[in-house]
Order: C-alpha cells, then sequence, then structure tokens
C-alpha cells in the first residue's frame, strides 16, 4: 500500500479526461487500495484517480460514520437521475478548507464495476449520492468550484495560489 499524492487545484492536470480501465487486473487493485489508503488519511469521503494524477475512470467512496465501508466504482454511469436537487456544502481534498454550496441531483442510479470486476448497480441519496456526482465530475476534469460564480472561483484560485507560494517557503 502506498499514500498517493493529491494534487491542488488550480493544477491543470486536474482537467484531465480520464479514460475507461480495460481490464480489472492486479495493477487496478493496487491502484483501488492505494487511493482508499490516501482518501481514509486525508480524512475524506471519496476520491477520484484523476486527483492522485491517474487518469483512467476509478473512484472510492466511504461515506460512513465509523468509516468502515469502502465503496469502489470503476467505469461508473449513471443510469438515471432525480429531477429533484439538492443543495449542499461541498468539500474537496485537491481545494482544501474551501466549502460552498453546490447544486446536485438528489438521487442517482449508478452502474460500475467493482474492485472484484463484477458489475453492480445501485441506487444513492444524501451526502453518498452527492460524493458520487462529485467524483464523477473529477474525472471528466470537472472541479466543484467550476459551479461557483468567476468571482468566488478567482478568489478561491488566488487562495490556493498564496498556500501552496507558503508552503513552498515553509
Ligand atoms: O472529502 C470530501 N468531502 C466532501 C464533502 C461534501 C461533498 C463532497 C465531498 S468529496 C470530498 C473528497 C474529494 O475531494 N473527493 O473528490
Ligand atoms: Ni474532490
Amino acid at each position: 500500500m502506498a499514500k498517493l499524492n493529491i494534487l491542488r487545484y488550480p493544477d491543470p492536470r486536474l482537467h484531465t479526461v480520464a479514460k475507461p480501465v480495460p481490464q480489472v487486473d492486479a495493477r487496478i487493485r493496487q491502484l483501488v487500495d492505494d487511493m482508499l489508503e490516501s482518501m481514509y488519511a486525508a480524512d475524506g469521503v471519496g476520491l477520484a484517480a484523476t486527483q492522485v494524477d491517474v487518469h483512467e475512470r476509478v473512484i472510492v467512496i466511504d461515506t460512513s460514520e465509523a468509516r468502515d465501508d469502502p465503496r469502489v466504482l470503476i467505469n461508473p454511469e449513471l443510469m438515471a437521475m432525480s429531477d429533484e436537487m439538492s443543495f449542499a456544502d461541498e468539500g474537496c481534498l485537491s481545494v482544501p478548507a474551501i466549502y460552498e454550496k453546490v447544486a446536485r441531483h438528489a438521487r442517482v442510479t449508478v452502474r460500475a464495476l467493482g474492485r472484484d470486476g463484477q458489475p453492480q448497480e445501485f441506487e444513492a441519496e444524501g451526502l453518498f449520492a452527492v460524493c458520487v456526482q462529485h467524483e464523477m465530475d473529477h474525472l471528466v476534469g470537472k472541479v466543484f468550484v467550476e459551479y461557483l460564480s468567476q468571482l468566488k472561483r478567482d478568489r478561491i484560485k488566488a487562495k490556493m495560489l498564496k498556500k501552496a507560494r507558503e508552503d513552498e517557503r515553509a
């Protein structure tokens, strides 16, 4: 297992579009395990491969209170989305310490391969649904700040660049 480096916004690599996983083999299982370790170490509820600079359609999620319910979504597809939207604060491990409200479908039906390579289909709601949509956005190169106003996004970008400079000097 290895903890992977998580890219920070506005790193241009976060806008890379991920490719489908051709086969769930030992390499992908290792990536999944490393992503889970990295997500838990960073106290995140989800992580997309894009955030660790691997541009393949792999997501890990754990929205359980006890942090003992890892979900693995490989080549995920949204099969259905509720018309009803929910509007809740989101954060992102690639945009640390920023929390802003984003509108998402309240419920989604997702089809994906699991860590064992078997297809699974499930319905998500609440934080799990938000997280699925947030992570699937990462796989197409989209970061949640892109839903905010240009003004807010520019402020966040400036804050992140300032912090990166400070971290560099430390
Ligand atoms: O850890 C995370 N928390 C979170 C909170 C509200 C909505 C979405 C998220 S996902 C985020 C982890 C992350 O950056 N995943 O890409
Ligand atoms: Ni994120």
